[in-house]
């Protein structure tokens, strides 16, 4: 039975891979309320640090983890991947205004060791965002592609190091993640997706949120830190650690964590990405 999306709309998912257009989960005020949290959360950060460590707070911060365990937003993210999923990732893509900082095209999967693969991610908008501040960019039906082939970039602004091999897909094909600040969109983890540089005069902040059924086991080898939080149903796998609620409003985490791109090729070899 579903929770919130109608047949066609799961249908398309299924197809394309993402699905947009959904009524916003946040009204006005709240974003307000999501954006003055979003500030405190910022004065945690050192000197040296931007937007992008603010990464799995969700596991210290008690604003975060009442974001990413919103119901309206469990019951779309059911609607998609089941009665039994938990919530382990959470984090920041903020560009601020005249920002160079782009997002080379990429499958999620291949930067998370994780198996199999059936995994979601929302990306909630803290600002209206279009093509003219860089909003997301998915190649539809692309998620049926199967793993694409990634190499190094190093030239290119891009805040991901691993980056799709050109001639792959269509980048003619792209749809522009277009959401007004409140609303959300859904992608699977296989789908082709990157944003462009910011070239305008607004901030475009987004908190993507990462959720797998619980049949989904992370390769804790490579992942150490991941901790999961059962959203909705039961856990019978019980493949991975259990992580704590957070009780602070505002708290940081001090780890890094790692992915398959920090990691680097010794972590690709054992998910077998290269030989
Ligand atoms: O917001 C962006 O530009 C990219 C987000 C992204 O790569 C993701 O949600 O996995």
């Amino acid at each position: 039975m579903s929770k919130r999306l109608t047949d066609p709309q799961k249908t398309f998912y299924g197809t394309n891979g993402y699905i947009l257009g959904l009524p916003p989960v946040f009204t006005p005020q709240q974003v307000k309320g999501l954006n003055d949290g979003l500030d405190e959360v910022m004065k945690l950060l050192r000197p040296d640090e931007d937007s992008k460590e603010i990464r799995e707070w969700h596991e210290s911060s008690r604003f975060l983890y009442d974001i990413c365990t919103n119901e309206d937003i469990l019951d779309y993210v059911e609607d998609i991947l089941g009665p039994d999923f938990y919530l382990w990732g959470s984090n920041f893509f903020i560009k601020p205004p005249r920002s160079n900082s782009t997002v080379g095209w990429h499958q999620d999967t291949y930067y998370w060791p994780l198996e199999p693969k059936i995994s979601a991610t929302v990306w909630l908008a803290l600002d209206d965002v279009d093509e003219q501040n860089a909003a997301m960019r998915v190649i539809p039906g692309s998620h049926k592609a199967g793993l694409l082939k990634h190499s190094r970039s190093s030239a290119t602004d891009s805040v991901l190091t691993l980056e799709c091999e050109q001639g792959q897909f269509r980048e003619d094909a792209a749809v522009s993640f277009n959401l007004k600040a409140g609303q959300i969109s859904i992608h699977d983890d296989k789908l082709v997706h990157g944003s462009p540089a910011n070239l305008s005069d607004r901030r475009r902040a987004g908190l993507t949120i990462r959720y797998s059924s619980t049949i989904v086991k992370c390769d804790l080898s490579v992942n150490p830190y991941f901790k999961t939080y059962l959203c909705r149903g039961t856990d019978e796998y019980k493949h991975n650690p259990v992580g704590t609620v957070p009780t602070q409003n505002y708290a940081r985490l001090e780890r890094k964590h790692i992915s398959v791109e920090e990691a680097g090729v010794s972590a690709e070899r054992k998910l077998g990405l290269v030989k």
